[in-house]
């Protein structure tokens, strides 16, 4: 991969700016994945009402985090971000990405439309296992108090396996969330990357795609980071 696939990854017809690469790792790849996310330990999981995650990189209190160093398995993309320039010119100190949030979401879980907070660089780089989504994307004038129903301004199909790098305005200025369905219909939502999704070859289903169970694992850079023993006390002289 090289800088060039990333910029072909842009969608032209998205608001700037946001990369789709289809097929970013392979199958065998995301399946040690999968088992590295599935093999966490339990106390490792917050559940919540509809979906859990895993936090990796440190907890993120009042726009700074509690930085502890990202395992292997998580930091083996930092070269294949490095040469997309996925997380370039953002920050002086952290390169590569130093927090990784992992979201599992059964059919019929989802995520409301939010927008990442401001302890992270304006930039997220997601990578799918397992099932797609359709991720929705939303102005945030838009944004009526029914949050569950509101039609989205335009939407990504978002495949197992694919890279989507999200930056500048739709990061800044968009809300995106996941409906909670149990399959999309794909003619539905004004989805922009259907045809980089389903080259010629392999075209876009008619009937609704069913979704299975998906792991997102999310990269993000948190500027403020505090080491953990700040917190401890002094030794005693
Ligand atoms: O699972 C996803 O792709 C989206 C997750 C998300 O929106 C978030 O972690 O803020």
């Amino acid at each position: 991969m090289t800088r060039d696939t990333i910029t072909k990854g842009r969608l032209p017809n998205a608001p700037a700016s946001v990369y789709y690469i289809p097929d970013f790792i392979s199958s065998e790849e995301e399946q040690n994945l999968i088992n590295k996310v599935l093999s966490a330990p339990k106390p490792k999981w917050v559940h919540l009402k509809n979906r859990r995650l895993q936090n990796w990189g440190g907890v993120v209190v009042n726009n700074a985090m509690v930085a502890e160093p990202l395992p292997p398995w998580l930091t083996s993309f930092n070269p294949r971000f490095r040469e997309l320039e996925v997380f370039e010119g953002l920050d002086p100190i952290h390169k590569d990405p130093n927090h990784c949030l992992i979201n599992e979401y059964l059919p019929g879980q989802g995520i409301l439309p939010h927008k990442d907070g401001p302890a992270y660089h304006p930039t997220v780089a997601t990578v799918s296992l397992s099932s797609h989504c359709v991720l929705e994307f939303f102005k945030f004038s838009d944004l009526s108090e029914d949050r569950k129903n509101q039609e989205p301004e335009f939407s990504i199909l978002v495949q197992p396996r694919s890279l989507l790098v999200l930056k500048e305005d739709v990061y800044n200025h968009y809300m995106h969330g996941i409906r909670e369905v149990h399959s999309d219909n794909l003619t539905e939502g004004n989805i922009l990357n259907l045809d980089r999704a389903f080259p010629p070859n392999n075209p876009a289903p008619i009937s609704p795609l069913q979704r299975d169970t998906r792991i997102s694992l999310t990269f993000r850079i948190v500027p403020k980071t505090i080491r953990g023993n700040r917190f401890l006390a002094p030794p005693k002289k």
